[in-house]
């Protein structure tokens, strides 16, 4: 720890400016006659790097010292979102580095935009796992994240002259990434295919398996240091890049066979080249099945590398480690771990499996059935037949037990297999991940309630104890604090004191000063500010001008997806369109003005979202260029949706909308973010948005529509008298308009037209009034500003549970037996 105070890591600004010089001269191939915006961002983000460094070293030495029980997360996506501006916060250096900056001629602000964002995640799932990482370094939990160094993260979305989603690849490895430190010392080589000997143990006398596979790749670490705000205990973020075994194969080169010689290599990179872009949905490819076990099969290796390192045996490994399996990406851990117990360690059956299950937990975060993972037996029993084998044992031991309780001539038995005989005979890996962990949970709670009433219904009954619900969470620190440091200045010099940003509690105290006249007026200023600098982003990029004062900016930001209704959102803006195109001039006076902002990807595969923004798009253009609208209405699609994006929109709202159809959206954890901010809700009984208003008060919340639990009737007279038949004239006709060629040729929004009319499986014609209504509402109350400031201002007083924190503390006393063991502070 004493290293800490060594001369070179000072933190006066003079010592920072030399560490900056230091690194542009020795680092990089600069010097400070050539100095430029992006060369000093690297040499900042290297002098970063080296506390981190310094820091997560004795992080790591202490608690192994003190053998403190550990948290692995394992997801297979990561959204970090960009790490300069957190770590200097995080790291209280921000006035000292804009000092530093400013004596060469640079704004820290302007630096802080050279960062490229790494966007290794699609949406809520990766993003939660960053989130998480940054509470678990803050509140000084021992844990580590396990994930994949993708060579190339999410797509980068443009638009094209049809409206149309374009993606391009992220190069984002170009540049060096100057917080990722690679581990060259850590090599794991994982082993593919092959086959299974089977022998007899001159012991035990008793029969013994080994893999021998044919084919291996060597995994590679790339660390990023977590820091946590306010402390010194730094945690590590490590993920997997794949190599080749042997680089080059000489004797192929020799024979001029130059494709052939660099087979192994190109094969090798395959298996962390790209995130699959889907998101809730299934990519069944053998591939992306092999990124998953690579990264378990590094993940859990690294693990018990680490568990031996301390000098401790195989059997104190759930006392060592709670490895939590995000979704069930990551789920062939437990085979994995169960074949290493097994035919590595030499341990029993029962042994082992008691191990394992002590060992993982597993969050589920969807119920669509889309995105429910089951894999083809014939694969796993090519690319793991090891694996495969012990799946089945798993499962032969499992239903013994289930049989004794299956009444119903094996009805049971066959619901309950982790093993499914359908089209194909495919292994259900949510089966396997809640026999494989002691504990499952859910994300809010209603997702919890749907998971054990009805999708684990069976196991709910079979293990009664292994259910909870752990609602999620966002970091205060990136999603108020960094993303909004007006408000974040507002909220501390109200309440005297900046502990809010690590106890989110403390925001209830704000409920005073909900009415209070001059506090609306700093409060609804700071609004308007945010609201500016999205306006001039706008212009800037997509030269569109839109209104700030007295318009109501409305935004829905999240994954292109027919259940979270993009498309119910652009039919409303149709409406609102011709609503006005009918007006008067007199009317046209009392129109509350509002910008809708749309913002999000499409899978590439799915077509039916991508035909969504196509129409977002078609509208939008019809709208903007309308005199007769003119700046009383404006929908604005933002291209490349990304958490960098999202921190510049999120402060600026005045209203979000969260309007999946209920029981389909897990959680949501943008709709958190917006209230933190000060922004209102407009949504459905849905995931998190039950929550919300229950902390934060239904009369701070717009809401609309039925519950999760009426939406099966719906579906079913649907289907049985035809969605046409039951919708509402208003928009029958809204549906003729685009038929008739209104927003570009009529074929072109067919297929959707189609779903609408025949099943709409979503329910949007069900919803379509009382969505509008509530937007009336939406418009109407925001002429009543007191109202509005007061609705804003409560809703933020309430949000102190959506921390991350709160969510963070219930894993580690509910699920992970962890506590936090904070380094020694020095002065
Ligand atoms: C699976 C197999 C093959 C390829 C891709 C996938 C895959 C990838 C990503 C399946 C699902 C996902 C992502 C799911 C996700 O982001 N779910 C969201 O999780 C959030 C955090 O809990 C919730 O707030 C959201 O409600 C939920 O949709």
């Amino acid at each position: 720890v004493e290293n800490l105070l060594s001369p070179y890591l000072g933190s006066d600004f003079k010592n920072l400016q030399k560490q900056i010089v230091y690194h542009l001269e020795h680092t990089l191939p600069r010097n400070t006659k050539t100095f430029q915006s992006f060369g000093t961002y690297l040499a900042t983000s290297y002098t970063i790097r080296d506390r981190l460094l310094q820091l997560s070293h004795d992080t790591q030495k202490y608690y192994n010292e003190k053998k403190v029980k550990q948290a692995c997360y394992i997801s297979i996506e990561y959204l970090m979102g960009r790490f300069l501006r957190n770590a200097v916060l995080n790291l209280n250096l921000e006035e000292k580095y804009e000092q530093a900056l400013a004596g060469f001629g640079y704004a820290l602000e302007d630096i802080y935009d050279e960062e490229q964002d790494p966007a290794l995640g699609n949406g809520g799932l990766g993003r939660l796992a960053a989130c998480f990482l940054d509470t678990l370094a803050t509140h000084n939990y021992p844990a580590w994240g396990y994930g994949l160094r993708y060579n190339y993260g999410l797509f980068r979305q443009s638009i094209g002259s049809e409206g149309e989603q374009v993606e391009k690849t992220d190069v984002w490895l170009q540049f060096p990434y100057p917080f990722m430190v690679e581990n060259h010392f850590l090599r794991i080589p994982i082993g593919f295919y092959g086959s299974i000997e089977t022998y007899v143990d001159e012991k035990t006398k008793g029969t013994r398996f080994k893999w021998h596979p044919s084919e291996y790749v060597i995994a590679q670490a790339n660390d990023i240091l977590i820091p946590g705000y306010g402390t010194d205990n730094t945690n590590t973020l490590r993920l997997w890049s794949c190599r080749p075994i042997e680089e080059l194969d000489f004797d192929k080169f020799s024979l001029g066979d130059f494709k052939g010689a660099s087979e192994n290599r190109l094969n090798a990179e395959n298996i962390t080249n790209v995130l699959y872009p889907n998101d809730n949905e299934v990519a069944g490819k053998e591939l992306r099945f092999k990124q998953q076990y690579f990264l378990v099969a590094a993940t859990l290796h690294d693990i018990i590398r680490r568990l031996k390192e301390q000098k401790r045996t195989i059997y104190e490994l759930p006392d060592f480690a709670a490895v939590q399996l995000n979704d069930t990406h990551p789920t062939l851990a437990i085979p994995e771990l169960l074949r290493i117990l097994l035919d590595e360690e030499m341990l029993t059956w029962e042994e082992a499996w008691d191990i394992t299950q002590r060992t993982f937990s597993y969050t589920n975060h969807t119920i669509l059935p889309e995105a429910l993972e089951r894999w083809p037996v014939k694969l796993i029993s090519h690319l793991l037949p090891r694996h495969m084998q012990l799946i089945e044992a798993i499962n032969w031991k499992f239903l013994e037990k289930v049989r004794k309780i299956d009444k119903n001539n094996g009805e049971l038995t066959k619901k309950m297999s982790l093993i499914e005989n359908s089209w194909d005979t495919l292994v259900r890996m949510a089966w396997l991940a809640i026999v494989g962990s002691h504990k499952v949970n859910g994300v809010s709670g209603i997702h919890t309630n749907i998971l054990k009433n009805i999708v684990f219904q069976d196991f709910h009954s079979f293990y009664p104890n292994k259910f909870v619900n752990v609602t999620n969470g966002v970091t205060p620190r990136r999603w108020l604090h960094a993303c909004n440091p007006k408000l974040s200045e507002l909220i501390t010099s109200t309440l005297k004191s900046n502990d809010w940003i690590y106890d989110l509690a403390h925001l209830s105290k704000l409920r005073e000063y909900a009415e209070n006249e001059d506090f609306q007026l700093k409060w609804a200023a700071i609004k308007t500010f945010n609201k500016r600098k999205l306006q001039a982003y706008v212009k800037k990029e997509l030269k569109i001008d839109i209104g700030c004062d007295g318009v109501i900016y409305d935004i829905q930001i999240k994954r292109i997806h027919e259940y979270k209704r993009q498309l119910m959102n652009v039919l409303a803006s149709i409406h609102f369109y011709l609503k006005i195109k009918k007006m008067s001039k007199e009317e046209k006076t009392k129109v509350q003005k509002r910008v809708s902002f749309i913002a999000g990807k499409a899978a590439p595969g799915y077509l039916v979202a991508k035909k969504i923004i196509k129409l977002i798009n078609r509208v939008s253009n019809v709208i903007n260029n309308d005199p007769e609208i003119g700046d009383l209405f404006k929908v604005v699609y933002l291209p490349n949706y990304s958490v960098t994006l999202a921190e510049l929109l999120i402060p600026a709202t005045d209203v979000s909308e969260h309007i999946s159809t209920p029981g389909c959206e897990a959680s949501g954890t943008s709709n958190m973010k917006f209230v933190l901010n000060g922004g209102l809700i407009l949504g459905t009984l849905d995931g998190a948005n039950l929550e919300i208003m229950e902390n934060s008060g239904e009369e701070n919340v717009f809401a609309f529509g039925i519950t999760s639990k009426e939406v099966p009737q719906v579906k079913q007279r649907n289907i049985e008298q035809g969605a046409w038949n039951l919708m509402p004239e208003e928009l029958q006709s809204i549906l003729g308009i685009i038929e008739e060629g209104k927003f570009g040729e009529a074929d072109e929004f067919r297929g959707l037209l189609e779903e609408l009319k025949g099943v709409d499986r979503y329910i949007t014609g069900h919803d379509f009034i009382p969505y509008i209504k509530e937007l009336e509402n939406v418009m109407s109350t925001y002429q009543k500003p007191h109202k509005w400031w007061k609705m804003s201002i409560l809703g933020c007083a309430g949000s102190g549970w959506l921390s991350s924190d709160r969510t963070i503390k219930e894993y580690a006393e509910k699920i992970w037996g962890i506590k936090p063991c904070p380094l020694p502070k020095i002065e």
